[in-house]
């Protein structure tokens, strides 16, 4: 047993919206056992905001407040984070970072589907052309632990939970 770590590993999922990061955390944490975080609804249920963002008509997050709020779940390890950022989670927090990619096409619809429309829509379009997320994790995080995962279909999705789920059991191995 990891020291550090007395609960298993912790692993991120980020992404843009409409990745998947919701679907594959909350199958990851019936396949593996760890508590799955879903920062967005976290935030939601205890008011973790800091104001109003007038042009996307929504909350602005409180980071400080989130970081406060799961310092001790995370510290002991064995969670499975899931939000749509990374850079202001502690470095040390994480002992993997998956970032789902999601090819354009696929993504738009994904996106209607969910509600978004105009500039949210196409803003979230244009953060996955741009890797957005992709470079935070890296410039945020050791490189060798950061992982870039296709989430285009249903096959990606079972890969994903596979690739995961091993890696899982050979930390818990190892540790
Ligand atoms: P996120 O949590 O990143 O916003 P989500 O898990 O809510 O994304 O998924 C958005 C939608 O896409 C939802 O309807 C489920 C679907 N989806 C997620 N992963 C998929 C995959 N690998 N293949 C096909 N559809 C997927």
């Amino acid at each position: 047993m990891d020291s550090r770590r007395p609960n298993g590993p912790n692993v991120l999922i980020t992404g843009t919206p409409g990745t998947g990061k919701t679907t594959l955390g909350a199958e990851l944490a019936q396949r593996t056992g760890l508590n799955y975080i879903n920062v967005g609804d976290l935030a939601k249920q205890e008011e973790l905001y800091d104001g109003w963002d007038a042009q996307y008509q929504c909350p602005i997050l409180n980071e400080d407040r989130v970081i406060d709020e799961l310092e001790d779940t995370v510290n002991p390890g064995g969670n499975i984070v899931d939000y749509h950022g990374c850079d202001f989670f502690p470095e040390r927090w994480f002992d993997i970072v998956f970032v789902l990619r999601t090819d354009n096409t696929i993504l738009y619809k994904r996106l209607e589907q969910k509600g978004y429309t105009g500039k949210k829509l196409e803003d979230n379009i244009q953060c996955e052309i741009f890797q957005t997320i992709l470079e935070e994790a890296v410039d945020s995080y050791n490189k060798d632990i950061v992982h870039e995962l296709p989430s285009n279909t249903s096959d990606d999705l079972e890969a994903n939970l596979d690739k995961i789920t091993n890696w899982v059991d050979e930390w818990k191995n190892s540790h």
